[in-house]
């Protein structure tokens, strides 16, 4: 998959797009896109082909205090490679779902006036603008595995370490820049992160030791491992190497580069880093790529480096990969 557009029928310019995640076409495909609203009359999913890519969209109405007709015309489509196959896959009714779920936000429409000159400084205006920003990433994220299969914007990191150690509080931080308070990860959360035009799938599974076996399953395929060790811990240290060097053993994660976060670093006066790697024998790892970083979660310390880190890590070994 390409990128996800939404476009909306602007009452003065006409079909105009409104947002595409990530941010991967120019702006003469992105209007391409949005004047296929005047390509149909009725509400309901169709399919386009562009010489370049293909998509599927979805037509549909928002109810709309400000707009005439009291609705908005709204596009949601789906871009996708010329090689996708998109007979294998109901995306109808999974486009459907999910416009159903807007439907049913109070107030979305406002969202469709960010570019209004009146209105565009109204604070539910850019909220309304955020959340619909948020709910086609995670829509996005929610996607079949099928339709990625080309995508080298999205990228599954697998974030694991004991409980409480601060993998889902970290990830929110990364995600909305605020400390959340969390509650216990039961099983599996999957949290989808945007840097610029790339998308991070986060699977933040469950530390507890009961969840703890089901870990393997979802580190397949992942591009990145993230080792979460809360640092104000110490009984619970051996415990986390433990944990650690298990799931290095599996086979499934064989080769994934590892990060490992050592977290909760304000309630530490110092922090040795060297310390971790000869506690946690990390130069014994030879069948990988490792770096350590320290973070605070709460003073909001090192997260935003940390995914930075990963990014750019990624990004320079598919450099070298093609220029291979
Ligand atoms: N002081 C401090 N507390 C933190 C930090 N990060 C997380 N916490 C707290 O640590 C507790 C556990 O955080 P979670 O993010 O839920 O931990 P988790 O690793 O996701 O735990 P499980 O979901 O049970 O595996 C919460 O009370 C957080 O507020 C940090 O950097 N500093
Ligand atoms: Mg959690």
């Amino acid at each position: 998959m390409i990128c996800i557009v939404i476009s909306f029928f602007d009452n003065i310019n006409g079909p105009r797009p409104l947002l595409s995640i990530p941010n991967t076409l120019n702006d003469i495909d992105l209007n391409n896109i949005a004047s296929l609203i005047d390509k149909t009359f009725e509400t309901g999913f169709f399919i386009y082909e562009f010489p370049e890519y293909k998509t599927a969209n979805y037509f549909f109405e928002i109810e709309s205090e400000w707009a005439r007709g009291n609705k908005e015309m709204v596009l949601l489509t789906i871009v996708f490679d010329l090689n996708f196959d998109y007979n294998s896959l109901d995306l109808q009714t999974i486009m459907n779902d999910f416009i159903n779920e807007l439907s049913n936000i109070t107030n979305l429409f406002k969202a469709f006036y960010i570019f209004d000159f009146n209105r565009k400084k109204d604070n539910e205006v850019k909220f309304y603008y955020e959340k619909l920003k948020e709910l086609i990433i995670d829509f996005k994220g929610s996607l079949p595995k099928e339709t990625l299969a080309v995508n080298q914007n999205q990228i599954k990191i697998f974030v694991f370490g004991l409980d409480r150690a601060g993998k889902s509080t970290i990830l929110n931080r990364a995600k909305t820049n605020l400390f959340v308070k969390t509650s216990p990860t039961i099983n599996l959360n999957i949290m989808h992160l945007l840097f610029g035009n790339i998308q991070l799938d986060c699977f933040d599974v469950s530390g507890q030791k009961r969840y703890r076996y089901t870990w393997r399953r979802f580190i397949v395929s992942s591009q990145y491992l993230v080792f979460v060790l809360d640092v104000n811990r110490e009984d619970r240290y051996e415990e986390a190497k433990i944990e650690l060097w298990k799931v290095l053993s599996y086979e499934e994660s064989k080769g994934i580069p590892l990060l490992i976060l050592i977290n909760k670093t304000d309630l530490k006066k110092k922090i040795d880093l060297n310390y971790f790697i000869n506690f946690l024998n990390l130069y014994k790892i030879k069948d990988r790529k490792w770096h350590i970083m320290s973070t605070s979660a709460l003073y909001n310390q090192g997260i935003k480096e940390a995914f930075e880190y990963i990014i750019k890590d990624l990004l320079s070994n598919q450099l070298t990969m093609f220029s291979m």
